[in-house]
Formats: C-alpha cells, structure tokens, sequence
C-alpha cells in the first residue's frame, strides 16, 4: 500500500478539523465577581440569526451551584440609526442545574446580554457580549 505525502496531509487536515468541530459546538463565557461565577453557553458557535439556546450556570463562593435565584436576562442590540429597537426580557427557566432561556437574535452584529441574578434581596448584574453571525 502506497501512501502518498499529500494524501496524508489531508488526512491529518480533516482530522484537525473534525477536532476542532467538537470543540467549537458552544460558545462559552465566563464571569466572576464577588457573589458568583457564572459560565454562559450558547449552543451555535458563533452564535446565528435565528434562534439559540442560552444556558447560564451560576456558582456560589464555594463553587455550589446556585438553584434559589430568579435570573432575568435582557438581551439588546445597541441602537442603530434605521434599526428598531432590539431589546428583550426573558425570565430564564431552571433546568437542571442551569438557567436556560432560548434567544431569538434576529439581526448579525454585537448583541448585549445583561444577566440580573436576584437572591436573597439581593440583585447582581452581570454583562456579556457577543457577535452574532
Ligand atoms: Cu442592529
């Protein structure tokens, strides 16, 4: 069996690819400050213009997941002249250990993501960005 020098290549090339496919299924972000961790995923990477599962998983201190929080996510499009406003709440829903809400993102560009995390009289805000394709 003869293997030649470019057959190989691109048999390493399709499995580099194939690698770096699983890898890049989500977007992921993450952020800390003082009262949690939160680590965001999107389930399309990069995220499209259309709908996209937002999964939030939110950890204490001690690295507990938190359960007990009411999570309000806004999700906007900075404005732009000629565009209408762009701009949505959605309470996320517990599932699992995750906070989940599906985002409808219908135009590509910089989204916004402002995560409003209320517990124990409490309410924490943390932002996200993104680059909808
Ligand atoms: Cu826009």
């Amino acid at each position: 069996m003869k293997i030649s020098v470019k057959t190989l290549f691109i048999s390493v090339v399709a499995l580099l690819l194939i690698a770096d496919m699983s890898f890049a299924r989500e977007y992921k972000a993450r952020k800390i400050i003082a009262a949690y961790t939160i680590e965001m995923s999107i389930d399309r990477n990069p995220p499209i213009v259309d709908k996209n599962t937002l999964s939030l998983e939110i950890k204490d201190p001690f690295g507990k997941h938190v359960t007990d929080a009411k999570v309000l996510v806004n999700y906007y499009m900075p404005p732009m002249p000629g565009m209408p406003p762009m701009n949505y709440k959605t309470l996320a829903k517990l599932s699992g250990k995750k906070y989940v809400i599906i985002m409808d993102l219908i135009m590509s560009g910089p989204w916004n993501i402002v995560i409003k995390i209320s517990r124990a009289g409490k309410i924490e805000t943390v932002r996200f960005s993104i680059d909808v394709r």
